[in-house]
Parts: C-alpha cells; structure tokens; sequence
C-alpha cells in the first residue's frame, strides 16, 4: 500500500471509568500525534469482554469514552476513529492470526499470567488470544507506530512477531509496527497508596476525569503525605513518595517545572500545597469534563460520529482482510 504518512494506531478498553493516571500516561498524547501521522484510535469493546462486563455499564463506558477522546482533542473528521466491535474486520483477521500464534507465545503473555491469577474463575480463551485481536487491529491498518503504556509492549513484539511470520510465507502483506512510549506522566501514583501506580482497583486515591470539582478536591485534601515530621514540600520519590507525586501531578498539570514548583511551595505546610495541586487538577480536568458532558448531550451527534468513523475503518480494513483472505487460499465469494 502506497502511503503519504504514516500510520498511528492506539486503543484503549472501556473497562473502567477514565482516571488521571490514563489522562497523564495516555490520553494527553493522543491528540499530539495528528501532526505527523495518520491516526486511527479505537475504543477497544471487543477486549473489554475477557473480563466480565456488566452490559449496560459497558454500553454507557463505550460512548463516554468515545466522547472523552474527542474532548481531549481527537479530531473524528481528521483522524479515524471508531468503536472495535463496530468494524467486524477485527474479529475476523483474529481468527486468521490465531492460525499463525503459537500457544507457547500466548502462555508467556505477562498480561495474561497477571490477569489469569487475578481471575481465577474465569481464565477464558479470549483472555488467553488477546493478544492475536490486539495484533489485528494494529495490523488491519498497515501501523507503523503504535503508542501504548510500557506494560503493552510484549503484546507489541508479539504482534511483530506474527507479522513477521505471516510475511515469510506469504510475501509483505503487514508493515512492521513499532511501540511508542511516551516518557512523561508515565506512572501516576494513587494519592492513598503513593507506592503503587493510581487504578480504578483502588477506587480511594484515584481521581477520575468526570469526577466534580469538590471531589477532586476532597481527594487531594485527603492525599497521603509522608511520615516524616518535616511538613515540607521537597521532591524525593525514595523518601517522599506522596509529595512527590503530588510535585509530578502538579507540574504535569501546570506544565510548571520541577524546580519551579519546589520554589513556589518552599517553606509552605501540606496544608497550602494539598489544595493548589487539587485546583491545579480541578482546571486541567474541566475542559475535558465540560466538553466531553456536553458531547454527552447530543447522543445523535455522537451516533453519527460513531458511525462515520466505522466506514472509514472498514473501508481501510477491509482492503488488508481481502488480501489476506486471499493469501491464505479463502476463496472469493
Ligand atoms: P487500572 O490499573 O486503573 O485498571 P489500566 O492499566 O487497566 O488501569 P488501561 O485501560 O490498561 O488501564 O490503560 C489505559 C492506558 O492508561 C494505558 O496506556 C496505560 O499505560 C495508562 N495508565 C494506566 N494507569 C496509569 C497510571 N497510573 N499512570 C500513567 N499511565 C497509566
Ligand atoms: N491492550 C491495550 C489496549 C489495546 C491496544 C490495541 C493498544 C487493544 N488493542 C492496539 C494499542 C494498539 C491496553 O490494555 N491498554
């Protein structure tokens, strides 16, 4: 396939309601990529189900998300984007890929022993091949650069892997993908448990993009300092882990530097720096929340968004799926 620019592709599950750490680590840089790729972003639905869903919850996470990208500046006219189970394409190179994944690979999957041990009642087959559906979705659009969090890069080596494999039998028919990670507001921590990364698993110390004003500040009044007496803002993440990840939140928020924000909190008790860095939240968050309310309002608009975004995935999509198919000897209907 013949391209003017490449290609970025990234999804993400609507498993959870969205939080600062996704925000920070993912959703903040989405948008930055339009510049100088072609980008496709898909709200992964299909993944969402190797764990249990409830499905009304599931229906009302998909739109929000949908919408959430947009606030946060993806642009539907100029990038595709589209809700995975919309584009039947995926599932359907899934199950041609699976041929070409061996189960050896699957099982080394650090995802899947994670999410398998934490599952025990529900260790599925769609937990243990998704990987082989994430390589789908990348690979249906002939991706050269896939932005994800550290923790995804094994299933993008896997990914290679299977493209490469698929390549020496049949001739180039993938293009090769390459993870993209970004460096800043990698690792969130959660203002409760300042030593593990913030999660929606840890409901306490997570702050959520939709959550109101007050509760964001409430959270932060009530975020974990350390038990050192010094009642000093400083940054050292071995001894003040809590402080400084408030220092990090704060800066990512302001866009103030290090440096900068320890001058301007010297010398000030937890009790004047809790609070700022909850503003400084409160009004980073707010364009997000505002817009992505008011997409909310207009469930028609939204529908309309979904649905163009879907044909222009399909019709990328499908241009890979028919040469695959053909490759591996399906014949034309
Ligand atoms: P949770 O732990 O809340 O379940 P998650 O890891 O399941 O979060 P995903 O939906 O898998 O979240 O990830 C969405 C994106 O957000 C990924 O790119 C991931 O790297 C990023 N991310 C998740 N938590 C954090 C965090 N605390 N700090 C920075 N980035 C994060
Ligand atoms: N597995 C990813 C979500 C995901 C994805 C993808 C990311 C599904 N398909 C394709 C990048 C490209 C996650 O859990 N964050």
């Amino acid at each position: 396939m013949i391209k003017d620019r490449k290609i970025s592709f990234s999804g993400i599950q609507p498993s959870g309601d969205i939080h600062l750490g996704n925000y920070m680590g993912a959703l903040r840089h989405w948008p930055t990529y339009q510049d100088a790729y072609d980008c496709v972003y898909c709200v992964v639905d299909q993944h969402a189900i190797t764990l249990r869903q409830e499905p009304a919850v599931l229906r009302r996470r998909s739109v929000e998300l949908f919408a959430q990208l947009i606030a946060c500046g993806i642009d539907p006219d100029r990038s595709i984007l589209f809700v995975q189970s919309h584009v039947p394409h995926h599932a359907e190179l899934a199950w041609i890929l699976n041929c070409f994944t061996m189960f050896g690979e699957l099982s080394r999957m650090t995802q899947f022993k994670d999410k398998s041990a934490k599952h025990a009642d529900n260790i599925n087959a769609g937990l243990f091949t998704y990987p082989t559906l994430m390589a789908a979705d990348i690979l249906l659009y002939q991706t050269d650069i896939v932005p994800v969090g550290e923790d995804q890069r094994q299933h993008v080596e896997l990914t290679r892997d299977i493209a490469q494999r698929f390549n020496g039998v049949y001739g180039d028919v993938f293009t090769m993908p390459e993870a993209v990670i970004p460096r800043q507001g990698a690792r969130v921590m959660g203002l409760s448990t300042p030593e593990s990364k913030m999660s929606k698993s840890i409901p306490e110390g997570c702050v959520f993009v939709m959550d109101k004003p007050e509760e964001i500040m409430r959270k932060f009044k009530r975020a974990v300092t350390d038990s050192d007496t010094e009642n000093c803002v400083r940054y050292d993440r071995s001894a003040k882990p809590g402080v400084s990840n408030l220092l990090d939140i704060y800066c990512a928020a302001t866009g103030e530097s290090l440096e900068a924000a320890q001058s301007r909190f010297a010398g000030q008790g937890y009790g004047v720096f809790k609070p700022a860095v909850g503003e400084a939240v409160v009004e980073c968050l707010r364009p997000v929340r505002e817009e992505t309310e008011r997409l909310l309002n207009d469930k028609g608009e939204l529908e309309r968004l979904m649905r163009q975004g879907a044909e222009k995935a399909a019709s990328v999509a499908g241009r890979t799926l028919s040469k695959v198919k053909k490759k591996v000897g399906f014949l034309p209907r």
